[in-house]
Parts: structure tokens; sequence; C-alpha cells
């Protein structure tokens, strides 16, 4: 397999060359003549090979990935389980399309998510190929099973750039700007985002309820849709109280509570979702990302009566739920489980939060740090104030970069830094990463 004829990368940051290195540049020019100028250029080294938290550049660099390609290879790269069974169902079979002869390693996935998604409920699934597909289809669901419209969404949310998604998504640019109209019966309320509300779950809770029934009308929604932690829009972590709040409130008015855990699930937070947490059973959840270790699918896994009020044919997609894919998801769940991957996000939040909260006594640019298990982000401010920081945020970004060390902002304002370690990340590789970070963030203060 291709796992064992390979050498070892070995488990060492090593930075050989001026980064990006010459071939990467001449690759980005080579880009540069043949790639839309529309998708985003984060940090342009290419990529050759990968294992663990290492990344492979064609320069011969071995970058440290503290980013797992936006949560996506939580079981950390080339892991010899998932290297096998891809390699072993593309020469079964690579596709047949669900809809016309099934498999199952499909059923497998979806009885998958049925054990692992909260609830005891009868639940079925549906699967896709990327995370705004499985958004989109789970508000055509939610109306179709409600009979009713109205969608409400968060202030920071971030859900797709589909067109439904891209209204669902609140910040404007990069995501939205020019691309209207957007889609109609999309209600945005605001977030309990404790750093800057200094609210209670309860009274944030309180205040989004209010909005919607002044404003919607609880008996017009369809569906509540909430990241449990939100990703692109700055690991905003809502106060404890404020999600088992709307949850009670969409039971109470016959509102699909749909919990986006795109990003916040999958062993990603300590749990094996976000909501896990505070115990909230979402009607329906949205999955993707780290669920395949890289392979893209995605899924909408929901209350039965919900998921199988859709006549037949009103789901579906040529590739959703493909064969490689699917196996990639299986793989993946069992590394999670045999390696208790949860277990081990919890450990690598504690190490990193109190790594940030010592960082944060000593420099004045650090506002908040939060987040849970190895989903963990810092804000940066204006020294003395709450006022976004998004130059320290794009100097910090950088200046990791240049270390080999693969860091993310986010954040609506573009002053946030999260951290998304694979979970196979080891303590040193953890340790090294984060001092590079240290170093960072006072060069930025
Ligand atoms: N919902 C919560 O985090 C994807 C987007 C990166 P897709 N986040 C990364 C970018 O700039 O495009 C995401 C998410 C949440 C939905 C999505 C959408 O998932 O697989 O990118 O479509």
């Amino acid at each position: 397999m291709v796992s064992s004829i390979q050498s070892s990368l070995g488990t060492e940051r090593k930075v050989i060359t001026e980064l990006p290195g010459p071939k990467s540049r001449a690759l980005h020019e080579r880009r540069k003549a043949v790639v839309s100028a529309g998708l985003t250029n984060g940090f342009p080294i290419y990529i050759e090979r990968a294992e663990g938290a290492i990344l492979l550049d064609v320069d011969g660099n071995q970058i440290l990935d503290l980013g797992s390609g936006i949560a996506v290879t939580s079981i950390g790269h080339a892991v010899p389980e998932l290297i096998d069974a891809v390699s072993t169902q593309v020469a079964a079979f690579t596709h047949t399309c669900f809809m016309v002869t099934p498999y199952e390693s499909y059923v497998e996935v979806c009885e998958e998510l049925a054990a692992l998604t909260p609830g005891t409920h009868a639940k079925t699934s549906a699967l896709f190929n990327s995370g705004s597909e499985a958004v989109e289809n789970a508000v055509k669901i939610a109306r179709l099973a409600t009979g009713r419209q109205a969608i409400v969404v968060f202030e920071h949310a971030y859900h797709g750039r589909t067109n439904l998604t891209m209204a669902l998504t609140a910040k404007n640019m990069p995501y939205k700007d020019r691309f209207g109209p957007f889609a109609p019966e999309i209600y945005r309320v605001a977030m309990s985002y404790p750093f800057l509300d200094g609210l209670s779950g309860a009274d944030a809770a309180a205040r989004a309820i209010q909005q919607i029934e002044t404003q919607v009308g609880a008996h017009n929604v369809a569906a509540l849709l909430i990241e449990p932690i939100q990703g692109e829009g700055g690991f905003v972590v809502p106060a404890d109280g404020f999600l088992p709040a709307l949850s009670e409130w969409t039971t109470k008015n016959g509102v699909v509570f749909i919990a986006d855990e795109i990003q916040s699930g999958f062993c990603r937070t300590g749990d094996w979702f976000a909501v896990d947490h505070e115990g909230v059973v979402p009607d329906l959840v949205t999955t993707a990302k780290g669920l395949a270790g890289g392979m893209p699918l995605a899924a909408v896994t929901g209350r039965a009566e919900l998921m199988n009020a859709v006549h037949e044919g009103g789901l579906g997609g040529t590739y959703g739920g493909n064969p490689v894919a699917a196996v990639a998801a299986l793989a993946t769940i069992k590394t999670m489980r045999d390696r208790n991957l949860v277990a081990r996000a919890r450990e690598l939040g504690e190490v990193i939060l109190k790594a940030l909260r010592t960082l944060q006594q000593d420099v004045a640019i650090i506002g908040d740090v939060r987040g849970r298990g190895a989903m963990i982000a810092f804000e940066l401010v204006q020294p003395g104030t709450k006022n976004p920081n998004a130059a320290a945020a794009k100097a910090i970004v950088n200046y990791c970069n240049q270390q080999g060390v693969i860091a993310l902002p986010c954040g609506t304002f573009g002053n946030v830094i999260r951290l998304l370690p694979p979970l196979a990340i080891t303590d040193e590789q953890l340790a090294d990463g984060l001092s590079v970070v240290a170093s960072a963030v006072r060069a930025a203060g």
C-alpha cells in the first residue's frame, strides 16, 4: 500500500528555503495564468505529501499544520486505515450513483451518523458532497416538513457560498459582495457573543427570541439554523444556556432546530458534537469536513419523521455519498473511536488554552481566548479596548507562515486567529507550534 512504500516524513517542522520556496513560486506563476483570481490565496506553498500534522512542500520544507485544511483532516494526514480503505474501494468501484444502484457503505455511514449524532430517536440521513450542499438540503427538508418558509440565522454565521447559503451567511466581504440577489425569507438575529455583549446565555437567548417573535412570528419559522460554536465568524462560543434556551423555544413552537456542526463536529471540540457539551438534541444536524478525513462528503441527519417527509426523488445528486468518500468516512470514524480522539481533543484544548491564557497576561493585544477542545481561538484587539485589531491578526499569520506553521484567521472583523490542529498532533509538535504562535503574538504586540 502507498503508506508503506514511502519513507516517513518524521514529525519535525523544517524550513530549508525562504517561504514560499522557488518551486512553489514557479507553480504560483503558472496558477495565475489559469486559476481564477477569485479564489482565496492563503499561503501559497504547494504541497506534495503530508503525514500526521506535517505537510511536505515541493521545495522540501516541512510545515506544521495547525489548520487541518479548515478542520477537515482531524485524524491527521496519511492515516493507514484511511489509505487502505480508499485504495481498496478505488480498485473495487469508484461510482454507481446511489440513486441508480446502491451500495452498503452509504447505508453504513448513515447507521454511524444515526448512532453518533445526539438523541436516541429514530434518525435517517442523506449524503452530499459539500457542507454548503448539506445546509441547503437541511433547509429544503425543514421547509417541506413544516410547510413554513422563514429561516432564522445569526449574526457572524457562516453556512456556505452557494446562493441560498450565501444568504444564510452573515459576512458581506468576501462571501456575498455583488453576488446577489439573494434567496428570500432569511432572517438574522443577534448571536450570543460573551466577549462583546457580556450577556448571560439566558439573556442573549431572550433577545434573539424577542427579535424572532416581533420581526418574523414564530408560526412562520420553518427552522432555526445555528453553528453551536461559530467557525468562520470567529470561533464564537455562545454563553452557557443560550443553545438550550433556543432549543426549548423551537420545540415549543414547532420550529426545526438545525445544528450546523460542519466545523465544530466530529470530535473537534472534545465531544462528538459541540451541542453535546450542553446536552442539546437538534432536530437536524449537518456534518462535513472532519467526517471523511479529506474526501468530500457531507450529511444531513435527523428525526426520521422530518427526513422522511420528503417525497421520493426530492433529495439527491450525482455524487452524494460517493463510495470512495463513504469508506473514507467509515475509516475516519473507526480511527476516531480506536484512538479515542474525543479525549485527545480535550487534552489538546487544555494545553492550548493554558498556553494562550498565559500569553494573554503578557500582551495587550489579546482581548479574548476561547473555544473548546481542538477548536480554540484568540481575538486581537487594540490595546485597552475591545476594538478589532485585524492588522495584528494578519501579522501573526504571516509570522507563523514564515516559520513554517499554518495558522488561520477568521472573524467578522478579521481579528481572530483559530487553531485547528489535527487531533493526531504530538505533544512535541503542539508545544513547538504554540511557541511559534507566542513569538508571533509578541512580535505583533
Ligand atoms: N457550515 C459551519 O464552516 C465551511 C469555508 C471556507 P463547504 N467553512 C469553510 C471558505 O472560505 O469557503 C462551512 C462551515 C460551516 C458550512 C460550511 C460550508 O462547507 O464544504 O465549504 O461547502
